[in-house]
C-alpha cells in the first residue's frame, strides 16, 4: 500500500467514525413547532410528529424539538425512534378521546424524553393509554423501549397488548402518575423489564400483569398510593399484580400504601395476596418532594435513596442526572429507587 493510499484509507476510516449513528439507525428527521409539514423533515423540520412518522423509513430517528404537539399518533412503521428533547419540555398532548401514541403491528420501537398526556379517560376499562404497544397478529414483539418519559393524565400510562411471545420490552426511568386506571398493564408479555420507574397516584393498579406473563423483571421502582380513584371489589392489591409467582423477579422496589394492598398474584380466576421473595423490597413512605405539584423527586430523608441495586441500573435518571449518586453520604454510591436520582451533597 502506498503512503497516499494509506492516508486515503485513514481518512475514510475517520469519516466512518464521525457518522456511526446514520449507519446504525437510518436517517434523523426533525420536528419543530415552527416547522412546516412538507418535504422530508431532514434539512427543514416538519410541524407534526405524525407527518415525520409518515415520511420516515424503518430505522429512522425522529428528533422532536421542545414544544407542545397536540396529536394522537398512529405508528405502523417498524423500528422507529421518537426522540424528545427532554420530558419536561417536549409534550405530546392527545385529544382526550383515544390513545396518544399507538404502535400497531410493528416489532421494534423506542420512545424517550417526552411528556405524554391527555389520552381518553372516560368510559369503561380499558380506556386509553399514553403509549399503547400492540404487535397485533402476525408480528412477534421485537424490542420495545419506553424510557425517560412523564406519562400523566391518561387512562393508562403504558399498555402492552396482544402478547405473541418473542422479543423484549424495557420500561425504564419513567414517571407514571395520576392516570385514571393503571400505570402499566401487561397482557401476558414475557421478557418485560420494568426498572427505575416512579408509579404513583394512579387510580386503579400500579403495575398489572395478566396470566401468562413470565420471566419479567420489576426492580428499583417506587410504586405508591395507587388504587384510590377507582373501586375494585375483587382486588386484593393495587400495587404490583403479577401473573405466575416464581417466574417473575420482583426486587428492590418501594411498594407503599396502595389502596387494596401492595402485592397480588393474578391467577386468572382472581387475585391472591403474596409476598415477593426477591431481595431489597421495602414498604415505606417514599417522601416525594411535592407530589401534589408534580414533583416526584425524593426528599433528603426518603428511604428510597441508595436503596436500589446497581446491577443493570441505567446510567442516568429521568432528568439526565448520572446514576448512581451517594445520596445518603455513606461513601458508597447506590442507585435510588424510582425515576429520580437524588444528587450527592459534596
Ligand atoms: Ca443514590
Amino acid at each position: 500500500m502506498t503512503r497516499k493510499t494509506s492516508l486515503l484509507v485513514t481518512a475514510f476510516a475517520f469519516a466512518g467514525l464521525l457518522t456511526p449513528a446514520r449507519a446504525n439507525h437510518g436517517l434523523t428527521r426533525f420536528v419543530s413547532t415552527d416547522g412546516i409539514d412538507s418535504g422530508d423533515c431532514l434539512t427543514n423540520p416538519c410541524r407534526t410528529i405524525q407527518f415525520a412518522v409518515d415520511t420516515a423509513n424503518p430505522g429512522d430517528v425522529i428528533w422532536v424539538r421542545p414544544g407542545t404537539y397536540n396529536e394522537n399518533l398512529m405508528i405502523t412503521k417498524p423500528n422507529l425512534t421518537l426522540q424528545g428533547s427532554g420530558a419536561s419540555s417536549t409534550i405530546i398532548s392527545g385529544d382526550r378521546t383515544a390513545n396518544v401514541v399507538t404502535v400497531f403491528g410493528v416489532t421494534s420501537f423506542t420512545i424517550e424524553r417526552f411528556t405524554v398526556r391527555n389520552a381518553g379517560k372516560s368510559g369503561a376499562i380499558p380506556g386509553s393509554a399514553a403509549i399503547e404497544l400492540n404487535p397485533n397478529s402476525g408480528s412477534a414483539m421485537g424490542n420495545w423501549v419506553v424510557r425517560r418519559n412523564i406519562l400523566v393524565g391518561n387512562g393508562f400510562g403504558v399498555a402492552l397488548l396482544n402478547s405473541l411471545g418473542g422479543g423484549t420490552a424495557l420500561i425504564q426511568n419513567n414517571l407514571i402518575a395520576n392516570n385514571d386506571f393503571m400505570g402499566i398493564i401487561n397482557i401476558g408479555h414475557p421478557h418485560v423489564t420494568v426498572r427505575n420507574n416512579t408509579i404513583a397516584d394512579n387510580g386503579f393498579i400500579g403495575y398489572y400483569e395478566f396470566v401468562g406473563a413470565a420471566n419479567n423483571i420489576v426492580e428499583n421502582n417506587v410504586v405508591a398510593r395507587n388504587g384510590f380513584g377507582f373501586p375494585c371489589t375483587v382486588c386484593t392489591a393495587t400495587g404490583i399484580v403479577v401473573g405466575p409467582v416464581g417466574l417473575n423477579f420482583i426486587s428492590f422496589n418501594d411498594v407503599f400504601d396502595n389502596a387494596k394492598g401492595n402485592y397480588a398474584q393474578n391467577t386468572g380466576a382472581g387475585f391472591i395476596p403474596y409476598t415477593p421473595s426477591g431481595p431489597g423490597e421495602i414498604s415505606a413512605d417514599p417522601k416525594f418532594r411535592n407530589a401534589p405539584y408534580g414533583d416526584y423527586g425524593l426528599s433528603l430523608d426518603s428511604p428510597a435513596i441508595d436503596a436500589g441495586t446497581n446491577t443493570d441500573a441505567p446510567p442516568r435518571d429521568l432528568d439526565g442526572v448520572a446514576r448512581p449518586q451517594d445520596g445518603n453520604s455513606d461513601g458508597v454510591p447506590v442507585v435510588d429507587m424510582g425515576a429520580f436520582e437524588r444528587r450527592a451533597v459534596n
